[in-house]
């Protein structure tokens, strides 16, 4: 696929990318981002001639409830990079931006310092689609940035079991945001989050805040202790920090690197990214599969009369999968 040739409108965004140019960089992922097939296909081939200048950002996803602060998080730790001349793109994984058309970075207010950024492109959730589909586009857009030079990439999601999972699985480092806790810490301490997080960090850590949150943070602490890590090179640290004073946020990165250098010293980088690479493809299969599956005309006709059968016992589910295999053909 990547020896044909680019058609010269896709030669164009590719150059353009290639060249840093953020108006192209933005076509490019609204092409992604498009559901009309022809789109879709002309984007499948921009990303795979791409393919080659990819990897080479540190991946970041960062998930917490609403409110912690994580448009103020990626603001502070955004800027703090740019000026350390590295370029920032900030991308978006919001489920919830489907029904509301709205977007975690809609807002971007919060952001305000780096979406006026020449160094930071900082772009919305796509706005529709399953979630499969919306994270699917995310870690597309990604590979776009990176092969326009982005060397950090920070995926911000909401804290929604699903959402964190794909978000953490286009990742290298999953960094979970929490509160300094009115005594339900433990309750908001999810324990699929807890297996994903490679970091926890309570914010807000300043003014009246800072006893509540090495308080949390020490609970937070004794809750993964007893948690056996997801990787044998690296224990989940849990800090504190600021980001709006910016105490700590300096931490949170050298953490990342130092995390960074541990796991790929053992080789558990790439062997992270290998499984997601085979992941994705699989994830993106079942999509495409199962779109294709809904619109099969034979099964539409068929369907209403067997979710009804099953819906009023009269037919056991196992027997309607049977039918429906049968209708086609598998
Ligand atoms: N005191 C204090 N307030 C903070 C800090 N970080 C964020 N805030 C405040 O917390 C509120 C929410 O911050 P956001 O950055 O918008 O939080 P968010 O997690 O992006 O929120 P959603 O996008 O709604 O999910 C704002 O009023 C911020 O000013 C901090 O470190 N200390
Ligand atoms: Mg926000």
């Amino acid at each position: 696929m990547s020896s044909r040739p680019l058609s010269p409108d896709l030669a164009r965004l590719a150059r353009g990318i290639g060249a840093g140019e953020r108006a192209v960089i933005a076509r490019a992922i609204t092409l992604i981002e498009s559901g009309r097939a022809d789109h879709q296909k002309a984007a499948r081939r921009l990303v795979q001639n791409l393919l080659p200048r990819t990897g080479n950002a540190v991946r970041v996803g960062i998930t917490g409830a609403p409110g912690v602060g994580k448009s103020t998080t990626i603001d502070a730790l955004g800027t703090r990079l740019t000026a350390q001349g590295h370029k920032v793109a900030v991308l978006a994984v919001d489920p919830s931006s489907a029904r509301t058309g709205g977007s975690i970075l809609a807002d971007k207010t919060r952001m305000a310092r780096l979406a006026a950024d020449p160094n930071a492109f900082v772009r919305p959730s796509p706005a529709s689609g399953t979630l499969g589909g919306v994270a699917a586009k995310t870690r597309e857009s990604m590979l776009i940035c990176e092969a326009a030079g982005y060397d950090v990439v920070l995926v911000e999601t909401i804290g929604t079991g699903q959402s964190e999972t794909a978000v953490a699985d286009m990742t290298d480092f999953f960094l979970v945001l929490m509160l300094p806790g009115a005594g339900d810490e433990l309750q908001g301490l999810k324990k699929g989050v807890v297996e994903l997080a490679d970091m926890i960090a309570v914010n807000k850590a300043d003014g009246d805040n800072l006893k509540r949150a090495k308080a949390a943070a020490a609970e937070y602490h004794a809750a993964l202790h007893i948690l056996t890590p997801r990787s044998p090179s690296w224990t989940p640290p849990v800090v504190t920090y600021s980001a709006l004073t910016g105490d700590g946020i300096g931490q949170l990165w050298a953490t990342i690197l130092d995390h960074r250098e541990r796991v790929a010293k053992a080789g558990e980088l790439a062997a992270r990214r290998r499984e997601q690479q085979v992941k994705w493809m699989w994830a993106m299969l079942e999509d495409r599969v199962f779109a294709r599956l809904k619109s099969d005309a034979a099964l539409k006709s068929k369907l209403p009369r067997l979710e009804a059968a099953v819906a009023e016992g009269r037919m056991s589910p196992a027997v309607a999968v049977d039918e429906i295999a049968a209708a086609l053909g598998v």
